[in-house]
């Protein structure tokens, strides 16, 4: 079965095989000839972005909010190298992405031509995989491939990159029967002697907890982990790649762990004596400084990716699978010892975590110059919007209060960028989750330096009738680096100052005005400067639905995000407040 037509049309006939439904582009001469049979899919929307950066994270947004991998095109050169960081950043955090780019024809590749770059040896460390399609005949094989690699296994990104004279090409259209990907074998079913072994752990030791991460998210694990939590009656701790994956709002849930975590996430796992990792990879934002981290624990770790097992702390007990089967298997293992009459006692642990969650909540103080305050703003966004919007963060401070003082009960409802922290996510991520689910409120949380690096891609969200809520968390400043700079820089504000909130005793300028570069771009721009206008601001962005609303919050300058576990230090030193440390021992 097969069908003449140009390399570029074998393009677009794979995408839609796929079930490709949006990509997110921007054009030019290398890639050129796989536009002109997009004007005639009937299946596949192109939005036209404002910076390639801005593709890549909408595929992210897009592929958070479907759990399909995203699409992104660029052309060669500055196009394909555009999208790097986007690309980086999806392999940190496991996002399915399929980037597509142009390269320069085949009889100018290694030429230095114009518009070349070597986008797969550049992309070559931070793709999970990666093409260069030099014949037509290859191109459906390749897209079938990618989009297998990227969504199968640990997700992440794969770029194919297209000759031009291969989208010109003349070709037969046909679809590949086999995927041919020797070496290419995710394991997911866990190995059930290794679950047995963690069954029983659970069972035997006095303070195990459970350490949930971005996987069981990826997994589409989070009803099973209700059940083992329930079952095992196990404290839970949802890191910042996990938020959602298990409701705030149950009991048994101690928040997130971490750098910025709450006081009982922290506790839970440096004073454990067995910690069950699941989909999650130590990162140091968790376990601060690694050589002082859980000291007493033993490790049960599930993760699909071998290479994450022992990478940064020994295994005890390695299992490699698919979080969904791991979890699953561990309740009927769990179930089996339970039967056998072996089952935990984690009063004693629980009387201790309940402790610290009662005595160190997360909390902040209001102002008290009459200024807002940015954690009640993103409080009231979260109250007002409820469970089930979606909230994406940009990277600072602000990223942290929405992680921190957004009250979390579904999955996939909380999207950031965590691995690479890359400041600009949230205004093409939330477009991009916008774009998949146009039924579903969704609201960017951002920073006044993070909005400046990607709210080109309002112009995008007006032109395609994209209504994304964004609220800029405006500090004036680069708040997260300006707390550093409070801490550990004597208060040296080092190029910290943004200008974005006019100081009468500082440059009493107001630049960009936030509200009227959302005018610019054909959004509805609100400022909010009043703790008493903070509800009735929100809720008229709730009301408008036909267009991208954006709102200035104005609010205090000096606020800190706390808990903090100082950057290479222990996990033991972590400060509640400024020079305030949580007493760890009671009476038992
Ligand atoms: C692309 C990029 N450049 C630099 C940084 C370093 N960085 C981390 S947070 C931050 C400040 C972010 O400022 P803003 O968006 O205003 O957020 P705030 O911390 O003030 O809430 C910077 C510069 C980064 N994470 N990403
Ligand atoms: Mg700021």
């Amino acid at each position: 079965m097969t069908e003449r037509m140009t390399g570029a049309q074998s393009l677009i006939r794979s995408l839609e095989h796929v079930g490709v439904d949006v990509v997110f582009g921007i054009p030019g001469g290398a890639i050129l000839p796989a536009y002109d049979p997009l004007l005639d899919s009937t299946q596949v929307r192109h939005v036209l972005m404002r910076h390639e950066q801005g593709a890549g994270h909408a595929a992210q947004g897009y592929a958070y909010a479907t759990g399909r991998p995203g699409v992104c095109v660029a052309t060669s050169g500055p196009g394909a190298t555009n999208l790097v960081t986007p690309i980086a950043d999806a392999y940190m955090d496991s996002v399915p992405l399929v980037a597509i780019t142009g390269q320069v024809a085949t009889p100018l590749i290694g030429t230095d031509g114009f518009q070349e770059a070597d986008i797969c040896g550049i992309t070559m460390p931070i793709t999970k995989h990666n093409f260069l399609v030099k014949e037509a005949a290859e191109i459906p094989a390749r897209i079938a491939e990618a989009f297998h690699i990227a969504s199968t296994g640990r997700p992440g990104p794969v770029l194919v990159d297209i000759a031009k004279d291969a989208l010109q090409a003349a070709t037969s259209f046909s679809w590949p029967q086999a995927l041919d990907l020797p070496g290419y074998r995710p394991v997911t079913r866990p190995h059930a002697k290794q679950v047995r072994e963690a069954a029983r752990l659970i069972c035997e030791r006095r303070r195990p907890v459970l350490y949930v991460g971005g996987g069981v998210l990826k997994a589409g694990a989070s009803q099973e982990l209700r059940v083992l939590a329930e079952l095992t009656g196990l404290p839970v701790v949802t890191t910042l790649m996990a938020r959602g994956t298990f409701p705030d709002s149950h009991p048994q849930h101690l928040g997130m762990p971490g750098m910025h975590g709450t006081v009982a996430a922290v506790g839970a796992l440096q004073k454990s004596d067995l910690i069950i990792a699941l989909g999650a990879r130590f990162d140091d934002r968790v376990t601060g400084q690694l050589s002082t981290f859980a000291p007493d624990a033993a490790i049960v770790h599930a993760d699909i990716d071998p290479a994450e097992i022992s990478k940064n702390r020994h295994a005890d007990v390695p299992i490699v699978g698919d979080c969904r089967e791991v979890i699953a298997d561990l309740v009927v293992a769990v179930q089996a010892e339970h039967a056998a009459g072996n089952r935990g006692d984690y009063a004693a642990w629980w009387s201790t975590l309940g402790r610290l969650r009662d005595t160190y909540p997360l909390g902040y103080d209001e102002p008290d110059d009459g200024s807002l305050s940015p954690q009640h703003v993103i409080k009231r966004i979260g109250e007002i919007a409820g469970p089930d919007a979606r909230y994406v963060a940009g990277v600072g401070q602000h990223q942290m209060w929405a992680a921190q003082f957004i009250s979390y009960e579904n999955p996939g409802t909380f999207m950031n960028s965590g691995g690479a922290g890359t400041m600009g996510f949230a205004v093409p991520a939330a477009l991009g989750a916008k774009t998949a689910l146009p039924g579903t409120t969704v609201w960017a949380i951002d920073g006044d330096g993070c909005f400046q690096m990607t709210n080109q891609e309002l112009a995008t969200c007006a032109i395609e009738g994209i209504p994304i809520k964004v609220a800029v968390i405006n500090n004036g400043s680069l708040g997260m680096v300006r707390q550093w700079q409070t801490l550990f820089y004597e208060g040296r504000y080092s190029n910290t100052d943004l200008h974005t909130v006019p100081r009468p005793a500082g440059r009493n300028v107001r630049i960009p005005d936030f509200a009227k570069l959302a005018e610019a771009y054909g959004c509805v721009g609100m400022r909010c400067e009043r703790p008493e206008d903070v509800t009735t601001t929100i809720e008229k962005a709730m009301a408008i639905d036909d267009q991208p609303v954006v709102i200035d919050f104005v609010v205090h300058a000096d606020a800190m995000v706390w808990p903090m576990v100082a950057a290479g230090t222990s996990n033991d030193q972590i400060q509640y407040a400024r020079d305030m440390a949580p007493v760890w021992d009671d009476e038992e």
